[in-house]
Protein backbone atom coordinates (compact mmCIF):
# COMPACT_ATOMS: atom_id res chain seq x y z
CA UNK A 1 0.00 0.00 0.00
CA UNK A 2 1.41 3.75 -0.91
CA UNK A 3 2.16 5.50 2.16
CA UNK A 4 0.49 8.47 0.64
CA UNK A 5 -3.08 6.26 1.33
CA UNK A 6 -2.66 5.80 4.74
CA UNK A 7 -1.58 9.81 5.17
CA UNK A 8 -4.60 10.48 2.80
CA UNK A 9 -6.68 8.90 5.35
CA UNK A 10 -5.34 10.41 8.27
CA UNK A 11 -6.30 14.19 6.81
CA UNK A 12 -9.49 12.97 5.68
CA UNK A 13 -10.29 11.06 9.09
CA UNK A 14 -8.87 13.82 11.53
CA UNK A 15 -9.02 17.06 9.51
CA UNK A 16 -5.19 17.86 9.59
CA UNK A 17 -2.18 16.52 7.89
CA UNK A 18 -0.39 13.83 10.08
CA UNK A 19 3.27 15.38 10.88
CA UNK A 20 4.62 11.86 10.95
CA UNK A 21 4.56 8.77 8.54
CA UNK A 22 6.28 5.51 9.28
CA UNK A 23 6.71 2.68 7.91
CA UNK A 24 7.32 -0.87 9.86
CA UNK A 25 8.56 -4.14 7.60
CA UNK A 26 7.13 -7.45 8.33
CA UNK A 27 10.10 -10.47 8.15
CA UNK A 28 11.13 -13.69 7.06
CA UNK A 29 13.53 -15.80 9.22
CA UNK A 30 16.06 -17.93 7.62
CA UNK A 31 16.57 -20.42 10.78
CA UNK A 32 16.25 -20.74 13.97
CA UNK A 33 12.27 -20.83 15.23
CA UNK A 34 10.53 -21.18 18.54
CA UNK A 35 14.53 -20.77 19.32
CA UNK A 36 13.89 -17.04 21.09
CA UNK A 37 12.02 -17.50 23.91
CA UNK A 38 14.54 -20.43 25.04
CA UNK A 39 17.33 -17.18 24.46
CA UNK A 40 18.92 -19.24 21.64
CA UNK A 41 19.64 -17.38 18.18
CA UNK A 42 17.31 -16.66 15.50
CA UNK A 43 18.43 -15.12 12.08
CA UNK A 44 15.36 -13.11 10.55
CA UNK A 45 15.51 -10.33 7.90
CA UNK A 46 12.67 -7.52 7.45
CA UNK A 47 10.92 -7.65 4.40
CA UNK A 48 8.96 -5.22 1.86
CA UNK A 49 5.90 -6.55 3.23
CA UNK A 50 5.48 -3.42 5.22
CA UNK A 51 2.29 -1.16 7.27
CA UNK A 52 2.18 2.54 7.17
CA UNK A 53 1.19 4.19 9.72
CA UNK A 54 0.10 8.30 9.99
CA UNK A 55 0.56 9.80 13.15
CA UNK A 56 0.03 13.23 15.07
CA UNK A 57 -0.69 14.44 18.63
CA UNK A 58 -4.10 15.66 19.31
CA UNK A 59 -4.84 18.18 21.75
CA UNK A 60 -7.44 16.03 23.64
CA UNK A 61 -6.57 13.23 26.27
CA UNK A 62 -7.58 10.37 23.86
CA UNK A 63 -5.93 7.82 21.62
CA UNK A 64 -7.75 7.11 18.18
CA UNK A 65 -6.86 4.74 16.06
CA UNK A 66 -7.94 3.72 12.76
CA UNK A 67 -7.34 0.35 11.13
CA UNK A 68 -7.61 1.83 6.94
CA UNK A 69 -7.67 -1.65 6.22
CA UNK A 70 -10.07 -2.99 8.16
CA UNK A 71 -12.08 0.08 7.86
CA UNK A 72 -12.49 0.46 11.59
CA UNK A 73 -11.95 2.54 14.31
CA UNK A 74 -11.01 2.53 18.23
CA UNK A 75 -10.90 5.02 20.66
CA UNK A 76 -9.46 4.91 24.32
CA UNK A 77 -8.75 7.97 26.84
CA UNK A 78 -4.90 7.88 27.67
CA UNK A 79 -5.34 7.50 31.43
CA UNK A 80 -7.57 4.45 31.02
CA UNK A 81 -5.77 2.45 29.05
CA UNK A 82 -6.93 -1.00 28.83
CA UNK A 83 -7.63 -4.21 26.28
CA UNK A 84 -10.47 -3.32 24.37
CA UNK A 85 -12.48 -6.38 22.45
CA UNK A 86 -11.29 -4.71 19.43
CA UNK A 87 -8.62 -7.17 18.48
CA UNK A 88 -6.40 -5.33 16.27
CA UNK A 89 -6.71 -1.99 18.49
CA UNK A 90 -4.89 -4.28 21.36
CA UNK A 91 -1.50 -4.48 19.64
CA UNK A 92 -1.29 -0.52 19.57
CA UNK A 93 -3.13 0.13 22.76
CA UNK A 94 -0.36 -2.24 24.56
CA UNK A 95 2.50 -0.14 22.93
CA UNK A 96 1.21 2.91 24.38
CA UNK A 97 0.34 1.27 27.95
CA UNK A 98 4.05 -0.45 28.04
CA UNK A 99 5.08 2.93 27.27
CA UNK A 100 3.66 4.54 30.30
CA UNK A 101 4.75 1.61 32.73
CA UNK A 102 7.93 2.62 31.40
CA UNK A 103 7.22 6.40 32.77
CA UNK A 104 6.53 7.92 29.45
CA UNK A 105 4.24 10.45 30.05
CA UNK A 106 1.78 10.04 26.68
CA UNK A 107 -0.86 12.92 25.15
CA UNK A 108 -3.75 11.91 23.23
CA UNK A 109 -2.60 11.43 19.42
CA UNK A 110 -4.31 9.88 16.69
CA UNK A 111 -3.46 7.19 14.31
CA UNK A 112 -4.05 5.60 11.02
CA UNK A 113 -2.71 2.31 9.59
CA UNK A 114 -2.72 0.21 6.81
CA UNK A 115 -0.19 -2.07 4.81
CA UNK A 116 0.59 -5.23 2.54
CA UNK A 117 2.14 -7.54 5.62
CA UNK A 118 -0.99 -10.54 5.45
CA UNK A 119 -2.37 -11.28 8.59
CA UNK A 120 -2.10 -14.92 9.64
CA UNK A 121 0.30 -15.79 7.29
CA UNK A 122 3.84 -16.08 9.97
CA UNK A 123 5.43 -12.65 8.49
CA UNK A 124 4.55 -11.53 11.70
CA UNK A 125 2.33 -8.58 10.73
CA UNK A 126 1.36 -7.82 14.72
CA UNK A 127 5.08 -7.26 15.24
CA UNK A 128 5.12 -4.55 12.40
CA UNK A 129 2.20 -3.17 13.93
CA UNK A 130 3.64 -2.96 17.30
CA UNK A 131 7.17 -1.97 16.14
CA UNK A 132 5.71 0.82 13.97
CA UNK A 133 3.68 2.58 16.72
CA UNK A 134 6.61 2.38 19.26
CA UNK A 135 8.61 4.19 17.01
CA UNK A 136 6.40 7.06 15.76
CA UNK A 137 5.34 7.46 18.99
CA UNK A 138 8.77 7.89 20.25
CA UNK A 139 9.59 9.95 17.73
CA UNK A 140 6.58 12.02 18.46
CA UNK A 141 6.62 12.74 21.99
CA UNK A 142 10.53 13.21 21.36
CA UNK A 143 11.43 10.36 24.58
CA UNK A 144 14.95 8.78 22.11
CA UNK A 145 14.46 5.30 23.50
CA UNK A 146 17.06 3.06 22.07
CA UNK A 147 15.65 0.75 19.22
CA UNK A 148 16.14 -2.45 21.65
CA UNK A 149 14.00 -1.24 24.50
CA UNK A 150 11.50 -0.33 21.82
CA UNK A 151 11.48 -3.45 21.05
CA UNK A 152 11.01 -4.67 24.50
CA UNK A 153 8.65 -2.64 24.86
CA UNK A 154 6.66 -4.22 21.83
CA UNK A 155 7.39 -7.73 22.61
CA UNK A 156 5.76 -6.50 26.64
CA UNK A 157 2.46 -5.27 24.51
CA UNK A 158 2.22 -8.83 22.75
CA UNK A 159 2.48 -10.68 25.80
CA UNK A 160 0.01 -8.41 27.73
CA UNK A 161 -2.63 -7.06 25.24
CA UNK A 162 -2.49 -10.06 22.64
CA UNK A 163 -1.93 -13.17 25.27
CA UNK A 164 1.24 -14.63 23.20
CA UNK A 165 4.46 -15.13 25.16
CA UNK A 166 6.30 -14.76 21.81
CA UNK A 167 10.19 -14.26 22.43
CA UNK A 168 11.88 -11.17 20.64
CA UNK A 169 12.51 -12.23 17.46
CA UNK A 170 9.74 -10.30 15.40
CA UNK A 171 9.72 -7.15 17.10
CA UNK A 172 13.67 -7.24 16.64
CA UNK A 173 13.91 -8.01 13.26
CA UNK A 174 11.38 -5.28 12.33
CA UNK A 175 13.36 -2.66 14.23
CA UNK A 176 16.92 -3.78 13.34
CA UNK A 177 16.36 -5.17 9.56
CA UNK A 178 19.17 -4.26 6.72
CA UNK A 179 18.95 -3.98 3.61
CA UNK A 180 20.09 -6.72 1.36
CA UNK A 181 20.60 -8.98 4.90
CA UNK A 182 19.65 -11.14 7.58
CA UNK A 183 20.90 -10.97 11.14
CA UNK A 184 21.71 -13.05 13.68
CA UNK A 185 20.83 -12.24 17.01
CA UNK A 186 21.64 -14.12 20.36
CA UNK A 187 18.34 -13.53 22.07
CA UNK A 188 20.45 -13.98 25.78
CA UNK A 189 23.26 -10.62 25.21
CA UNK A 190 21.22 -9.46 22.75
CA UNK A 191 24.43 -9.40 20.85
CA UNK A 192 23.59 -8.90 17.10
CA UNK A 193 25.36 -9.57 13.40
CA UNK A 194 24.18 -9.05 9.96
CA UNK A 195 25.21 -11.36 7.34
CA UNK A 196 25.08 -10.48 3.77
CA UNK A 197 21.80 -12.26 1.75
CA UNK A 198 21.56 -11.60 -2.12
CA UNK A 199 18.41 -12.15 -3.21
CA UNK A 200 19.37 -11.74 -7.22
CA UNK A 201 21.28 -14.78 -6.78
CA UNK A 202 18.83 -16.27 -4.35
CA UNK A 203 15.20 -15.45 -4.39
CA UNK A 204 13.03 -15.50 -1.23
CA UNK A 205 9.79 -16.85 -2.21
CA UNK A 206 6.68 -17.53 0.45
CA UNK A 207 4.20 -20.10 -0.02
CA UNK A 208 0.77 -19.51 2.24
CA UNK A 209 -0.78 -22.37 3.08
CA UNK A 210 -3.81 -20.19 3.95
CA UNK A 211 -4.02 -22.35 7.03
CA UNK A 212 -4.68 -19.91 10.22
CA UNK A 213 -4.88 -22.44 13.24
CA UNK A 214 -6.86 -20.67 16.16
CA UNK A 215 -5.37 -22.80 18.54
CA UNK A 216 -1.74 -21.62 17.65
CA UNK A 217 -1.55 -19.34 20.37
CA UNK A 218 -2.53 -21.42 22.74
CA UNK A 219 0.07 -24.25 21.61
CA UNK A 220 2.77 -21.50 21.32
CA UNK A 221 2.35 -20.79 25.36
CA UNK A 222 2.26 -24.64 25.57
CA UNK A 223 5.57 -25.26 24.01
CA UNK A 224 6.84 -22.37 25.89
CA UNK A 225 6.18 -24.05 29.08
CA UNK A 226 7.25 -27.67 28.03
CA UNK A 227 10.49 -26.33 27.27
CA UNK A 228 10.51 -24.73 30.72
CA UNK A 229 9.82 -27.63 32.23
CA UNK A 230 12.99 -29.28 30.37
CA UNK A 231 15.53 -26.41 31.56
CA UNK A 232 14.00 -27.46 35.61
CA UNK A 233 15.01 -31.32 34.96
CA UNK A 234 18.43 -30.57 33.51
CA UNK A 235 18.88 -27.96 36.70
CA UNK A 236 18.64 -30.51 38.68
CA UNK A 237 21.87 -31.83 37.36
CA UNK A 238 23.52 -28.84 35.68
CA UNK A 239 22.66 -25.66 38.01
CA UNK A 240 24.28 -23.44 34.92
CA UNK A 241 21.76 -24.48 32.85
CA UNK A 242 19.49 -21.38 33.02
CA UNK A 243 17.58 -21.62 29.28
CA UNK A 244 17.39 -24.91 26.79
CA UNK A 245 20.33 -22.14 25.30
CA UNK A 246 22.86 -23.46 27.72
CA UNK A 247 21.85 -27.42 27.38
CA UNK A 248 23.85 -29.89 25.24
CA UNK A 249 22.50 -33.15 23.55
CA UNK A 250 24.80 -34.79 25.79
CA UNK A 251 23.56 -33.85 28.60
CA UNK A 252 19.66 -34.35 27.20
CA UNK A 253 20.92 -37.49 26.28
CA UNK A 254 22.67 -38.35 29.28
CA UNK A 255 19.10 -37.96 31.32
CA UNK A 256 16.91 -39.24 29.20
CA UNK A 257 14.92 -41.35 31.10
CA UNK A 258 14.00 -38.60 33.85
CA UNK A 259 12.32 -36.79 30.85
CA UNK A 260 8.47 -37.88 29.86
CA UNK A 261 9.26 -38.42 25.71
CA UNK A 262 7.04 -35.40 24.73
CA UNK A 263 9.34 -32.65 26.77
CA UNK A 264 12.52 -34.51 25.51
CA UNK A 265 11.21 -33.90 21.94
CA UNK A 266 10.85 -30.61 22.34
CA UNK A 267 14.24 -30.07 24.03
CA UNK A 268 16.23 -31.55 21.54
CA UNK A 269 14.60 -29.80 18.74
CA UNK A 270 15.63 -27.09 20.45
CA UNK A 271 19.09 -27.84 20.98
CA UNK A 272 19.66 -29.14 17.53
CA UNK A 273 17.84 -25.99 15.87
CA UNK A 274 20.35 -23.18 17.98
CA UNK A 275 23.36 -25.36 16.51
CA UNK A 276 21.86 -25.33 12.78
CA UNK A 277 21.53 -21.34 13.50
CA UNK A 278 25.34 -21.16 13.78
CA UNK A 279 25.82 -23.32 11.04
CA UNK A 280 23.95 -21.73 8.71
CA UNK A 281 25.74 -18.31 9.74
CA UNK A 282 28.62 -19.96 8.42
CA UNK A 283 27.07 -21.65 5.12
CA UNK A 284 26.28 -18.11 4.25
CA UNK A 285 29.23 -16.59 5.03
CA UNK A 286 30.66 -19.32 2.50
CA UNK A 287 28.14 -18.52 0.45
CA UNK A 288 27.36 -21.95 0.48
CA UNK A 289 23.33 -21.42 -0.03
CA UNK A 290 23.48 -25.45 -0.21
CA UNK A 291 24.31 -26.05 2.81
CA UNK A 292 21.92 -23.62 4.07
CA UNK A 293 19.17 -24.83 2.07
CA UNK A 294 19.77 -28.82 4.08
CA UNK A 295 19.53 -27.06 7.04
CA UNK A 296 15.99 -25.24 6.38
CA UNK A 297 15.08 -28.93 5.51
CA UNK A 298 16.20 -29.92 8.89
CA UNK A 299 14.54 -27.46 10.79
CA UNK A 300 11.29 -28.42 9.16
CA UNK A 301 11.59 -32.13 10.54
CA UNK A 302 12.46 -30.89 13.35
CA UNK A 303 9.63 -28.39 13.59
CA UNK A 304 7.11 -31.56 11.95
CA UNK A 305 8.10 -34.45 14.02
CA UNK A 306 9.99 -33.32 17.49
CA UNK A 307 8.60 -29.43 18.05
CA UNK A 308 4.93 -30.64 16.37
CA UNK A 309 4.33 -27.15 15.10
CA UNK A 310 3.89 -27.86 11.25
CA UNK A 311 0.22 -29.10 10.41
CA UNK A 312 -0.29 -31.08 6.27
CA UNK A 313 -0.19 -28.41 4.27
CA UNK A 314 3.13 -27.14 5.57
CA UNK A 315 4.72 -30.28 5.49
CA UNK A 316 2.96 -30.82 1.84
CA UNK A 317 4.42 -27.33 0.68
CA UNK A 318 8.17 -28.68 1.92
CA UNK A 319 7.74 -32.02 0.30
CA UNK A 320 6.62 -30.67 -2.98
CA UNK A 321 9.72 -28.37 -3.18
CA UNK A 322 12.61 -30.65 -1.56
CA UNK A 323 14.50 -31.57 -4.76
CA UNK A 324 13.02 -29.51 -7.47
CA UNK A 325 15.60 -27.68 -9.64
CA UNK A 326 17.08 -24.68 -8.69
CA UNK A 327 15.37 -24.96 -5.21
CA UNK A 328 18.56 -24.62 -2.26
CA UNK A 329 16.21 -25.18 0.91
CA UNK A 330 12.62 -24.47 2.38
CA UNK A 331 11.03 -24.93 5.51
CA UNK A 332 7.96 -23.73 7.35
CA UNK A 333 8.61 -20.15 8.72
CA UNK A 334 7.66 -18.55 11.90
CA UNK A 335 5.43 -19.90 14.94
CA UNK A 336 3.60 -22.89 13.18
CA UNK A 337 0.33 -24.44 12.82
CA UNK A 338 -0.34 -22.51 9.26
CA UNK A 339 1.22 -19.38 8.07
CA UNK A 340 3.97 -20.10 5.07
CA UNK A 341 6.75 -21.60 4.20
CA UNK A 342 10.03 -19.72 3.26
CA UNK A 343 11.77 -21.05 -0.30
CA UNK A 344 14.89 -20.30 -1.23
CA UNK A 345 15.21 -20.61 -5.07
CA UNK A 346 17.68 -20.02 -8.17
CA UNK A 347 15.85 -16.64 -10.17
CA UNK A 348 15.93 -18.63 -13.18
CA UNK A 349 13.60 -21.67 -11.51
CA UNK A 350 11.58 -19.16 -10.12
CA UNK A 351 8.47 -19.32 -12.65
CA UNK A 352 8.99 -23.10 -12.51
CA UNK A 353 9.07 -23.78 -8.98
CA UNK A 354 5.97 -21.47 -8.48
CA UNK A 355 4.11 -23.48 -10.91
CA UNK A 356 5.06 -27.00 -9.70
CA UNK A 357 4.83 -26.83 -6.05
CA UNK A 358 1.33 -24.65 -7.08
CA UNK A 359 -0.11 -27.21 -8.96
CA UNK A 360 0.37 -29.98 -6.73
CA UNK A 361 -0.69 -27.70 -3.85
CA UNK A 362 -4.17 -27.45 -5.65
CA UNK A 363 -4.10 -31.37 -6.44
CA UNK A 364 -3.64 -31.90 -2.83
CA UNK A 365 -5.86 -29.38 -1.01
CA UNK A 366 -8.07 -28.10 -3.49
CA UNK A 367 -7.47 -24.85 -3.41
CA UNK A 368 -5.15 -22.18 -5.53
CA UNK A 369 -1.86 -21.43 -3.21
CA UNK A 370 -0.61 -18.05 -2.96
CA UNK A 371 2.68 -16.84 -3.30
CA UNK A 372 5.13 -13.86 -2.75
CA UNK A 373 8.25 -12.56 -4.07
CA UNK A 374 10.06 -10.72 -1.40
CA UNK A 375 13.51 -8.59 -0.66
CA UNK A 376 15.11 -7.54 2.29
CA UNK A 377 14.52 -3.81 3.32
CA UNK A 378 15.75 -1.86 6.08
CA UNK A 379 13.75 -1.99 9.44
CA UNK A 380 11.57 0.30 11.08
CA UNK A 381 12.04 4.28 9.92
CA UNK A 382 10.51 7.31 8.62
CA UNK A 383 8.79 7.47 5.87
CA UNK A 384 8.42 10.74 3.33
CA UNK A 385 5.09 12.35 3.23
CA UNK A 386 4.29 13.88 -0.61
CA UNK A 387 2.23 16.38 -1.46
CA UNK A 388 -1.14 16.40 -0.01
CA UNK A 389 -4.08 18.16 0.07
CA UNK A 390 -3.99 20.54 2.87
CA UNK A 391 -7.28 20.74 4.63
CA UNK A 392 -6.44 22.17 8.23
CA UNK A 393 -2.96 22.58 9.41
CA UNK A 394 -3.95 22.06 13.53
CA UNK A 395 -4.81 19.41 15.28
CA UNK A 396 -8.36 19.29 16.67
CA UNK A 397 -9.20 19.28 20.27
C1 LIG B 1 6.38 -16.30 16.60
C2 LIG B 1 6.90 -15.53 17.81
F1 LIG B 1 6.34 -14.30 17.86
C3 LIG B 1 8.42 -15.42 17.79
O1 LIG B 1 8.86 -14.81 18.97
C4 LIG B 1 9.07 -16.77 17.60
O2 LIG B 1 9.06 -17.53 18.78
C5 LIG B 1 8.42 -17.53 16.43
O3 LIG B 1 7.02 -17.57 16.55
C6 LIG B 1 8.92 -18.94 16.35
O4 LIG B 1 10.28 -18.94 16.05
O5 LIG B 1 6.63 -15.61 15.42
Amino acid sequence: MPAQTVATAFQRHFGYAAPLLVRAPGRINLIGEHTDYNLGYVLPAAIDKEIYFAVGLNSGSEIRLVSHDLNDCCTVAVDQLHRTDTQWANYLLGVAAQLQKRGVVLAGFDCVFGGNVPVGAGMSSSAAVECGLAFALDQLLGTHIDKMTLAHVAQKAEHEYAGVMCGLMDQFASLFGRDGQVVRLDCRSLAYAYFPFDTDACRLVLCNSGVKHSLADSEYNKRRQECERGVQLLQQHYPDVKSLRDATLQQLEQHQAEFDEVTYRRCRYVVQENQRVLDACEALQRRDLAAVGRLMHASHAGLRDEYEVSCPELDALEEAARGLPGVYGARMMGGGFGGCTLNLVAPAHVEAFIQTVGQAYQRRFGRPLETYQTSIVAGVSEAEIGELPVVNKTAPA
